[in-house]
């Protein structure tokens, strides 16, 4: 059983997770991972009596970006904190999922904080965890039930879409014109990923805005991602600037800064650079890097989310309702700040994501 499950699991112990971030990564790229340290230390320190027999799953749809990283650590200081055990699971598509609440339930977790990689495995997730007597609270994407509606009835905490993608429209349209960027000139590329409600709210907040601004229509261009990640953008956003060769500059937004990142990209393989291309993305994770650059890029800004919130605050409210009983609320909503070159070090320093 034991090796059974360490093949299963991408196991990540709360202390070690806490200590460094490596440690998501090392987990995020295989689902073969092995346990970084002994039975003792997974458990936190502090927290009552009990609190050690509690333990907790942390499932995420893509250990690889970012964003899930950032979740799993601030899920290892809540752990810690409160002294539950932490097991972090990478799970890509429902297979995964599914055979990963059965070997949390193998393992003695009493629950789980899940991204879904599809909304629609909702019902699918209630009935398994139900029938292994795990509670579930999601995160980021809420589940969509078999009557295609949210699962209002599971604890949920995501972002608030539609105000979050509006406030990235307006940061666009006001740096554009800062430039003094010629409107007849400009295009704007939305990359979108439709199916995912959280997503398609985002991109079309920005939209919204970008209209309310006067930006004409016409001149806004979706492009479609198949996957939600840098390559999906990349593929979209080649074929959108092989369709609008007239574009000769380009504000870009997308549900996420990997989609951000995968537009920026794809423009710099056409020879668009800092000086025509304005990206702005959401999450604050992928575009530290690019602005850390000596050379500004593309990416211009980020809606930085609240990844502690995310993390720390659902596998808290997770324990809580393990330990005493205290459901957590069905629909918490987090707000996002606009970061860039010039503020990030000191927004994520009084975050304490840095
Ligand atoms: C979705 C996206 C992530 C992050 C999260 C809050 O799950 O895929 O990048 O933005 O919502």
């Amino acid at each position: 059983m034991k090796t059974n499950l360490i093949g299963m699991f991408t196991l990540c112990v709360a202390t070690m997770m806490f200590a460094a971030i490596g440690c998501d990564k090392s987990s995020s790229t295989s689902t073969t991972a092995t346990p970084t340290t002994g039975p003792t230390a997974s458990e936190g320190g502090g927290g009552s009596a009990s609190a050690g027999d509690v333990t907790i799953g942390f499932l995420v749809k893509q250990p690889e970006e970012p964003w899930f990283q950032l979740e799993w650590k601030f899920a290892a200081q809540a752990a810690k904190e409160d002294g539950f055990k932490l097991i972090t699971i990478g799970a890509t598509d429902g297979e995964k999922v599914l055979s990963a609440i059965d070997n949390l339930s193998a393992s003695g977790a009493q629950g789980f904080v899940i991204c879904t990689p599809d909304v629609k495995l909702g019902p699918a997730i209630v009935a398994k965890a139900k029938s292994r007597g795990l509670k579930v609270l999601a995160v980021d994407d809420q589940f969509i039930g078999n009557d295609g509606k949210p699962m209002t009835d599971v604890p949920y905490l995501g972002i608030s879409a539609r105000k979050i993608g509006y406030s990235v429209g307006e940061a666009l349209i006001a740096e554009m014109k800062k430039r003094n960027w010629p409107q007849e000139e400009t295009g704007v590329c939305v990359v979108t990923f439709d199916e995912l409600d959280t997503a398609r709210d985002r991109t079309e907040g920005a939209i919204e805005a970008i209209t309310a601004a006067g930006f004409p229509k016409e001149k806004i261009f979706k492009a479609p991602e198949k996957t939600s990640d840098v390559q999906g953008s990349f593929d979209a956003t080649n074929i959108l600037l092989t369709q609008q060769p007239n574009v000769k500059r380009w504000l870009i937004c997308s549900m996420n800064d990997t989609g951000a990142l995968g537009a920026v990209r794809a423009s710099e393989g056409r020879g668009f650079n800092a000086d025509n291309v304005l990206a702005i993305g959401i999450n604050g994770t992928d575009c530290l890097d690019e602005f850390a650059k000596p050379n500004k890029t593309g990416f211009f800004a980020s809606s930085l989310l609240q990844a502690k919130e995310h993390g720390y605050k659902t596998a808290h409210m997770m324990y809580e309702w393990i330990k005493d009983g205290k459901e957590p609320p069905k629909d918490t909503r987090t707000i996002g700040v606009l970061i860039n070159r010039d503020n990030y070090q000191q927004v994520l320093k009084e975050q304490g994501i840095r």
